[in-house]
């Protein structure tokens, strides 16, 4: 411990703009836990797929992923030297050697009491995400013990080696907004979201987990889908025209998420748990898009009408009938790099990009390691 320190202040005083980056944990795979945010498929797979134009950019047809191209998920593993993440629920072309991922469009942490059929969320919330994720270690080292799918199967330490990151709970408070909860009654349920959050965090480090990296929540405030929702009912708006109220239940969200990693590390002390600030990576680019060179931050790139290029029953993708043929309404804009928000819902790549840029030297981390180097604990 007391060499840690010493070649740690040594390298500070060497370097001193990468703190701790010396430390290289070699990740060998992750395992990421989520929403849209970070599907790679799973959602695609199991209920209905992205339709094009998504993945246009990147992909150049749909990929599974909620964006023109690339997600942070997978910034974070090329950046980790890493293949993109196939989704455990996707059955063709996958191979989990480095990793699988669990996240689907429309998950909560909470499971939800409206099925998907009748408006709800994803059925494959952060409980189930969790049992995907032990069945997945126990079941593919059983069948690697028998010789078999040895190349797409990740080796036996990789669980334990791995980073395990995290983002969710978005959508636990838009489903409040839709169920007509008051923001106070949003709030109260909090606490609950987050002791669910904090069993699933147990359980993977009771399965072997050490290393976690986990985004905190987005300014719900600045989502073009919440401003066509509510702007019209919120007279309290911030100078970047973000509605203050929605922002508010994020940052509450946000502390208690924070109390509970504070509370985690204690609990589970060999665990290297980073705590990502994303609502003010994401809060950056909204607020400053025009320095930085974006177009209007509420704007949807790809969508259909309405003040801000966006409408809830016509999403992006949509298509209707035309003088009797089928043609696709929500159409992309010309150029997507310029614009941030890509659906109304998601980010661009471009944006995607530009957070990742941010967060991945450790400058919106607590503790401010890198990503590189999460493994390292803070305790
Ligand atoms: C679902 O309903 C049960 C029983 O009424 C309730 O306890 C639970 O909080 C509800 N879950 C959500 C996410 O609203
Ligand atoms: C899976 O990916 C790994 C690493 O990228 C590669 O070595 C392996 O051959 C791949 N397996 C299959 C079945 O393609
Ligand atoms: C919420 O309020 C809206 C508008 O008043 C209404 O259309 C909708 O049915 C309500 N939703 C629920 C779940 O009560
Ligand atoms: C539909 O067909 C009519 C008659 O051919 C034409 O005037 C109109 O522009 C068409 N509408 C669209 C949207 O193509
Ligand atoms: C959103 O609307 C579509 C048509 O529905 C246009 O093709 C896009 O260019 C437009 N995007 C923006 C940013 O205005």
């Amino acid at each position: 411990m007391e060499f840690k320190v010493y070649s740690l202040l040594l390298i500070f005083l060497l370097l001193p703009n990468s703190v701790l980056s010396s430390n290289k944990c070699n990740f060998p795979a992750i395992f990421n836990f989520g929403d849209s945010n970070s599907d790679t498929g799973g959602f695609s797979a199991a209920f209905r797929q992205a339709p094009p134009p998504y993945g246009e950019t990147f992909f150049h047809a749909p990929a599974g992923r909620y964006s023109d191209g690339r997600l942070i998920i997978d910034f974070i593993a090329e950046s980790l030297g890493l293949p993109y993440l196939s989704a455990f629920l996707d059955s063709v072309g996958s191979n989990f050697s480095h990793g699988a991922n669990f996240a689907t469009y429309a998950s909560t942490i909470r499971p939800q009491n409206l099925s998907l059929s009748s408006g709800g969320y994803s059925p494959i919330s952060l409980d189930v995400q969790q049992v995907e994720y032990s069945g997945f270690l126990t079941r593919s080292q059983a069948v690697r013990e028998k010789g078999l799918s040895l190349d797409s199967l990740p080796e036996k330490d990789y669980f334990s080696r791995a980073l395990h990151t995290f983002d969710i709970g978005q959508n636990d408070l838009t489903a409040g907004l839709d169920l007509n909860l008051t923001l106070e009654e949003i709030k109260a349920q909090v606490p609950d979201m987050i002791g669910q959050y904090s069993c699933v965090i147990k359980e993977i480090y009771r399965l072997g987990g050490r290393a976690f990296w986990i985004h905190n929540t987005a300014p719900l405030g600045c989502f073009t889908y919440v401003l066509d929702a509510l702007a019209a009912t919120t007279p309290e708006v911030d100078r970047y025209g973000c509605l203050i109220p929605y922002n508010e239940v994020s940052q509450y969200f946000n502390v208690k998420l924070y109390e509970a990693v504070v509370l985690l590390r204690e609990e589970i002390p060999l665990a290297a748990i980073t705590y990502v600030d994303m609502y003010s990576a994401k809060y950056a680019i909204i607020s400053q898009a025009e320095e930085l060179g974006f177009e209007d931050p509420f704007r949807a790139c790809c969508g259909y009408g309405g003040d801000y290029n966006y409408s809830r029953f016509t999403r992006c993708g949509s298509k209707a009938v035309v003088n009797g043929t089928e043609v696709v309404v929500a159409k992309s804009c010309k150029d997507p790099s310029a614009w941030i928000s890509w659906d109304g819902l998601h980010f661009t790549e471009a944006a995607s990009k530009w957070i990742f840029d941010q967060i991945v030297d450790g400058s919106f981390s607590d503790p401010p390691v890198s990503l590189e180097s999460a493994c390292t604990r803070s305790n």
